[in-house]
């Protein structure tokens, strides 16, 4: 943590992973956030999900799920329901970095289904990490909730290759993608009304405080999300409110200017052909595109190609 910080701030502007915003109390402000009348991605991908999963698992049968990011696997029920609804054995792989949740996670799941076994991954996917090989074929691996879009590109084409090469003709991968939309819904999306998401952002200079013995002044940055239409992302930052200075032990004194930010997150808003881009740069390609009907979000499922 404290040489991706050193790396992060070594920038200009200075930046942190979003990675570092889930401790408990950051991801019961995520939690929170899924649930606000602004932020319309959960809702309308669990929408997605309840409207495709059942068919798509039920002419096609797998008996692995390997999912990204799992948390605390919500949306992850409909993939389940599908893949046990006959009786059959299934395994799941829930892949989170945070070790407590995905305890509580395997315990809860276990309880409620008697004939899924759970085998918990912890790793950061947004590193090196293996893909579990051996496992009961078909797979489908799932990485929802639009989580891809924290990685830029070449990042993303990273994460999918790494998956890709462990996929057999069989396997599926399967991808939720957040869509570009006008300006207004999307950074009402990520400024909402009653500051749940300035509260998350701000937490994330709280874990910095609680890991690393940082002295941030928590309230003396404020909350911005903007959205970058040539890049096709929201941004956002934390913006010094006045001239300050912050300790790192290890890693010495940061000045910040008043005005000043740091950028905690990018969140990238996909069409199908971005989509089709990073997949094509994987060797991944789309079997399926659905979309709500107001055009807000997307599932994709794609197979790996041999090109
Ligand atoms: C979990 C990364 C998909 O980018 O929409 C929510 C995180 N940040 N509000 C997103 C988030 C601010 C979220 N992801």
């Amino acid at each position: 943590m404290l040489a991706e910080v050193r790396e992060g701030f070594g920038r200009t502007p200075k930046e942190l992973p979003p990675k570092y915003f889930y401790d408990a109390p950051g991801s019961r402000l995520f939690e929170e956030i899924t649930r606000l009348p602004e932020y319309y991605l959960t809702r309308t991908e669990l929408g997605l999900l309840k409207a495709w999963i059942p068919g798509w698992l039920g002419d096609w049968r797998p008996r692995s799920f390997v999912e990204l990011g799992a948390g605390s696997a919500e949306k992850s029920r409909l993939v389940l329901d599908a893949m046990t609804a006959e009786n059959e054995r299934a395994l799941y792989v829930p892949v989170d970095l945070s070790e407590p949740t995905l305890d509580e996670t395997a315990r809860r799941l276990r309880a409620e289904y008697p004939g899924l076994d759970v085998a918990p991954v912890v790793a950061d996917i947004s590193t090196n990490f293996e893909f579990p090989r051996a496992l009961p074929r078909p797979v489908l691996y799932a990485f929802l909730g639009s989580t891809l879009g924290n990685f830029k590109r070449p990042r993303a084409v990273a994460l999918l290759s790494r998956i890709r090469k462990t996929m057999r003709p069989s396997d599926r991968f399967l991808l939720g993608a957040d869509l570009k939309k006008d300006v207004a819904t999307l950074e009402a999306a990520y400024n909402d009304a009653r500051g749940v998401t300035a509260a998350f952002n701000r937490n994330i200079l709280r874990v910095l405080n609680r890991e690393l013995g940082a002295d941030f002044d928590v309230m003396a940055f404020e909350h911005r999300a903007l959205y970058d239409a040539e890049a096709a992302w929201i941004e956002m930052h934390l913006v010094s409110s006045r001239d300050q200075e912050v300790t790192i032990p290890g890693l010495g004194a940061f000045r910040f200017v008043k005005g000043e930010p740091i950028r905690t997150e990018i969140s990238c808003k996909y069409d199908r052909e971005s989509v089709t881009d990073l997949f094509t740069a994987a060797e991944l390609e789309i079997e399926e595109w659905k979309t709500d009907s107001e055009n807000l979000y997307a599932l994709a499922l794609a197979s790996p190609s041999f090109s």
